[in-house]
């Protein structure tokens, strides 16, 4: 199985360690496509291709290759926002994975997106309970 794991990168890296060890988890069910999302070197600049350019294709490229796209979505970032759309738009499914924190409330364009599948935790051993239900019923699903 390929899979997309989508997290903030220009709109913020606070959560950088929590996105390594959801890859890690990831990495169990098959391909992690975008393994660099969790990168804990990286910072928000957000500067590994030659250009924004090129990211953007490479990254479009990779969302049409995955079987299945996981979203953290704790951190408000353009980037996943729109990957989670184009992914929509590819027929693609969504688990959106959501921390709230400080009373913050997740955008009403993915709580409220049907298509999507929004699951909300508060420890990591919660969130890899959500991929494992998620991505569990994708593969009985393809059997
Ligand atoms: C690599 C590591 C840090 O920065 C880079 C180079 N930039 C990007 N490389 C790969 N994917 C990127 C990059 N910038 C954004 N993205 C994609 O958008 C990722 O797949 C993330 O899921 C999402 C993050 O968007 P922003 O708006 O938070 O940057």
């Amino acid at each position: 199985m390929k899979i997309y794991f989508a997290g903030s990168i220009r709109g913020g890296r606070n959560d950088k360690e929590l996105y390594f060890k959801l890859i890690q988890h990831l990495a169990k069910y098959g391909r992690v496509l975008t393994e660099h999302v969790g990168d804990v070197e990286l910072t928000d600049i957000g500067d590994d291709g030659p250009s924004d350019e090129w990211i953007y294709n490479r990254d479009i490229a990779w969302l049409q290759e995955a079987d299945v796209v996981i979203a953290e979505v704790s951190t408000p970032s353009l980037g996943v926002g729109y990957e989670i759309g184009k992914a929509e738009e590819m027929n693609k499914k969504v688990l959106c994975l959501y921390r709230s924190y400080q009373n913050k409330k997740l955008s009403a364009m993915v709580n409220g997106d049907k298509n999507l599948k929004v699951a909300r935790y508060k420890t990591l051993d919660e969130a890899k309970k959500h991929i494992d239900d998620f991505l569990g019923s994708k593969i009985k699903h393809q059997l």
